[in-house]
């Protein structure tokens, strides 16, 4: 049986004394162990930043790419091994900004992975400068008279573009993130997961301020209303709804035409496809004399 336990690792952990990134590391943990998935069942995929960290903190397999590049990679690793849970566990500005591009095709192209988003609204790494997912008029380190644009809106574009899992999680709350966790880890197809998480480093409010603010989805919340769901996904500024805003079932997954030829087997384990060679190919431009 997978518990906690078999997900530690005694990597010597570089996140500041009661940072939230724990919350989402014990959520995450409890979800693999609940979920009966070993860690060699489990690939961790990030980027750059220090929720990209997450990964070298947990017993699995794991890769940590360059800024911004968390997505390509976890697709390559979804479609060479669909039998791994491929998940991405990175922060708001390698996600929304300098990944931004990637995570806005991979809504359209609905690879089977899940993707958790540290929300902090700041870039932390780099000692606090403003991020996709900073409010308008505050002040950062960079922005000395505050930002002067709005925060782009990625659940809302989520849903706009095909995402058919979309949901927000509060660190603060691991019971909870736990439970979204679950369901974003079993839903088949591309599942994003944004998760407010409080910089209480270089962040503006304390976690007292967003715990005030957090409020569940209503009850009666329909998931498969898409109207309604982007609304929760925008009504985002005063208070923070929490919940699954958006499920429906997906239609094929990015790897789903290919591996409907060569099943779900790891492709070290596939046969060589009847191909012709770089060789062979390249034959049909040479002109030998
Ligand atoms: C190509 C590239 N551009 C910029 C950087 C510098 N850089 C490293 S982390 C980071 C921002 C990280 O912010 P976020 O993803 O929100 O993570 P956080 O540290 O807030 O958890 C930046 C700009 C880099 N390492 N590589
Ligand atoms: S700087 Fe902020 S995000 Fe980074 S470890 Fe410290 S509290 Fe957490
Ligand atoms: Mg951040």
């Amino acid at each position: 049986m997978t518990t906690i336990d078999n997900y530690r690792t005694n990597v010597e952990n570089q996140w500041c004394p009661g940072c939230p990134n724990f919350g989402i590391q014990t959520a995450l943990k409890r979800t693999l162990a609940e979920l009966g998935l070993a860690p060699h069942e489990v690939c961790l995929v990030s980027g750059i930043g220090q929720a990209a960290k997450l990964p070298h903190y947990v017993r699995a397999n794991v890769f940590n790419g360059l800024h911004g590049r968390a997505i390509p990679a976890a697709i390559g690793v979804h479609v060479a091994n669909p039998a791994l849970k491929t998940i991405v566990t990175s922060g708001d500005g390698d996600l929304y900004g300098e990944g931004g591009n990637h995570l806005l095709h991979a809504f359209r192209r609905n690879p089977d992975i899940t993707v958790v988003v540290h929300d902090n609204r700041i870039y932390a790494l780099t000692k606090g400068q403003g991020s996709p997912t900073t409010p308008r008029g505050e002040k950062t380190r960079l922005q000395f008279d505050g930002v002067e644009i709005d925060p782009a809106q990625m659940l809302a574009t989520a849903i706009v573009h095909g995402c058919t899992f979309v949901a927000r999680g509060f660190a603060g709350d691991i019971e909870g993130l736990a439970e979204i966790l679950q369901r974003g880890i079993a839903h088949r197809g591309l599942a994003l997961i944004d998760v407010i998480q409080p910089c209480i480093t270089w962040g503006r409010q304390p976690i007292a301020w967003y715990r005030e603010r957090i409020v569940p989805i209503p009850e009666d919340h329909d998931p498969t209303d898409r109207d309604r769901a982007i609304g929760l996904a925008l009504d985002a500024v005063d208070s923070f709804p929490i919940g699954v805003l958006y499920e429906i079932p997906s239609g094929p997954t990015f790897a789903a035409s290919y591996r409907d030829r060569v099943g779900n087997r790891p492709l070290h384990e596939l046969e060589r496809l009847d191909r012709p060679t770089i060789e062979e190919k390249l034959d049909r431009f040479i002109v030998r004399t």
